[in-house]
């Protein structure tokens, strides 16, 4: 078994420590299809064992964009600020000189009528920020669960090996899978494990395709620390993520009043007027809208109703407050748990977040800017 790779998952499987990443138990050596985790994964949906480190994951991702002719990074339209942490800068930028497509996925979750143009541009101006001096060879936004033309943008790929590269959980290995399924039938038997759970792919896995002429690396997924997510277990970190339309909801919210996002995060009006808002969220969450003092108690309190991720950690989140002025034109976002915009004028807010999310103010990133 020696140097025999999970095709799920792309680990280096071994059969002497059931805790440590690969293992495969004795009998099965040689039979099984996948590790033992990525086979919890697709039967039980649960997730067993340690993840691999992220120097792991940096190695991996150095090894498939030095052996392949294109980079594909693919972000998380729900996410970008969490698609493009700045220090991954070096990592990115290939040592071949490469070049870098971006693709911008979920575009399922857009609210109708949102152009998928808007998000396309928008991605390219927040890279350009982040990484300035990493020129992109193109940005498209698509959908790895609903992708109708894949083979269209294959096309223009032919004869390239390609990695494709990006945070954790936002599709890599679906969108893979959506390539293999339309290359036809001969890997029917083998397909690279998908899951919620941030982290699932753990090492570099090889696919040539030949009726697009293309040879596809996946690879693990980086973690930038900076999302909700990344404060949380697998299973409550993948709990958040969006799987249906975002959900859009509009407040007259009073001065002195607050939402709260779950039980993970409140924000207060605090000007003087009352202000119309639209906070965009995974359906998941419940979004509840009350005064200043109430907020202030639920959020201590986290009662069953509102709680958004397990008690272990919601106990272990430190909360921390920062003020914003958010005006038209702009959202105050919260990496991985949405965002909020103001309609009439400009609004002083108190935002309290666990320690270590990152939250700002930018460009609104769909609608009239
Ligand atoms: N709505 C929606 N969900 C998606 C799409 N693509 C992936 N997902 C979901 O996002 C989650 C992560 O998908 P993966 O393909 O495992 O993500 P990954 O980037 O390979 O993650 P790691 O292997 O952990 O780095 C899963 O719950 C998928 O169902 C998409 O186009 N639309
Ligand atoms: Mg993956
Ligand atoms: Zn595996
Ligand atoms: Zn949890």
């Amino acid at each position: 078994m020696k140097d025999q790779i999970c095709p799920g998952c792309g680990i280096t499987l071994q059969s002497l420590d059931s805790q440590a990443p690969g293992y495969v138990p004795k009998n099965k050596a040689g039979t099984a299809v996948v590790c033992q985790r990525c086979y919890q994964i697709k039967h039980y949906k649960k997730i067993t064992g340690e993840r691999v480190t992220e120097e792991s994951n940096h190695q991996a991702i150095r090894a498939a964009t030095s052996k392949a002719d294109l980079t594909l990074l693919v972000a998380d339209f729900f996410d970008p600020e969490g698609s493009f942490a700045p220090d991954w800068a070096e990592l990115i930028k290939t040592g071949g000189g490469q070049p870098i497509k971006l693709l911008v996925n979920k575009s399922d979750l857009l609210p109708p009528r949102t152009k998928r143009e808007e998000i396309e541009e928008y991605l390219a101006c927040l890279w350009q920020r982040r990484f300035p001096g990493i020129s992109l060879a193109g940005v498209r936004a698509l959908s790895a669960k609903e992708e109708t033309n894949i083979a269209a943008m294959l096309k223009e790929l032919s004869g390239l090996r390609i990695a494709i590269v990006g945070a954790a959980n936002v599709g890599k290995s679906s969108l893979l899978a959506r390539i293999i399924k339309e290359n036809g039938r001969c890997y029917s038997q083998k397909s690279p494990t998908i899951s919620s759970f941030p982290g699932t792919t753990q090492g570099i896995t090889r696919w040539p395709l030949p009726k697009f002429k293309i040879e596809l690396f996946d690879t693990p997924g980086l973690i930038p620390g900076s999302r909700i997510g990344d404060l949380l277990c697998a299973e409550c970190s993948g709990s958040l993520l969006p799987e249906r339309k975002l959900q859009v909801k509009s407040w007259e919210l009073p001065e002195d009043n607050a939402v709260l996002i779950g039980d993970l995060a409140g924000v207060w009006n605090t000007s003087t007027a009352a202000v119309k808002t639209v906070i965009f969220s995974a359906e998941s969450l419940t979004l509840h809208w009350t005064n200043s003092r109430k907020a202030e108690e639920l959020l201590k309190e986290s009662p069953q109703w509102l709680r958004a991720v397990c008690a272990r950690d919601r106990r272990a989140l430190q909360y921390t407050e920062e003020k914003f002025t958010v005006k038209p034109g702009e959202d105050l976002y919260i990496s991985g748990l949405g965002w909020l915009a103001v309609k009439n004028k400009p609004t002083r807010f108190r935002v309290e977040v666990p320690a270590g999310v990152e939250i700002g103010v930018r460009p609104s990133l769909i609608g009239k800017r």
